[in-house]
């Protein structure tokens, strides 16, 4: 079977870490979460997180080339043979364009980008949610603003960006787990028919 390499697109909290958990988990895909990775550099107090810790609690975007680099270094692992969950990356153009360049430089394309609708306060609240039960920094009320206003500005335009290339499809992202599931089950399945 072909191997499946699939970007995660929506805003922050529209819930693409986890589907991309649910659907890593029953296609045997590697589920590759920028902000996840940057998370565990900041617990380890790494060089790198040390770098990025202050960045990422303020809600802006870590620099494309820090980023760029990072994903550049995890798609060649022995994980990924099978194919890929892209959460969170690209989130800029730049960011696009590079990931374009780093796949036709190895001879693979993407498979499809599921772009997960969501409404502002659908979104909101889910951070709010998560913001009482995990109390991550950057899911502050004041930090949530800050993070949506990066997503309209720098992380929306890949919409226009992807729908050009004629790779987008739009995954309704309200309603329960399940059903979010469901739908983007719709899609994959529909990728190897
Ligand atoms: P991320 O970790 O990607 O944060 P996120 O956008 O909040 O996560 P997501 O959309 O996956 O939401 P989730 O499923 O968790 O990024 C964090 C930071 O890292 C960024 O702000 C940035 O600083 C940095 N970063 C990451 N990638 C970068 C990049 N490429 N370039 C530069 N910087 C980068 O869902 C949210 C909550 O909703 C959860 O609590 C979940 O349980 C809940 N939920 C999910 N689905 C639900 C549903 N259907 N109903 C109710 N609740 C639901």
């Amino acid at each position: 079977m072909a191997a499946k390499r699939i970007v995660f697109l929506g805003a922050p909290g529209a819930g693409k870490g986890t589907q991309a958990k649910i659907l890593a988990s029953v296609e045997s895909l590697a589920h590759i979460s920028t902000g996840d990775m940057l998370r565990a550099e900041v617990a380890a107090k790494s060089v790198l997180g040390l770098r990025v810790a202050e960045i990422m609690d303020s809600g802006q975007l870590v620099s494309d080339d820090l980023i760029v680099e990072i994903i550049k270094n995890r798609v060649g692992a022995a994980d990924c043979q099978n194919g890929y969950i892209l959460d969170g990356f690209p989130r800029t153009v730049p960011q696009a364009e590079a990931l374009n360049q780093m796949l036709d430089e190895v001879g693979q394309q993407l498979s499809a980008v599921l772009f997960f609708n969501v409404s502002e306060d659908d979104v909101l609240l889910r951070l709010k949610i998560r913001q009482e039960s995990e109390g991550r920094v950057d899911d502050s009320a004041e930090t949530q603003l800050k993070r949506l206003r990066v997503y309209r500005e720098q992380t929306s335009p890949l919409i226009e960006f992807y729908r050009r290339e004629g790779m987008l499809t739009e995954v309704d992202g309200s309603g329960d787990v399940l059903q979010i599931s469901a739908r983007v089950r719709k899609v994959v399945d529909a990728l190897s028919a």
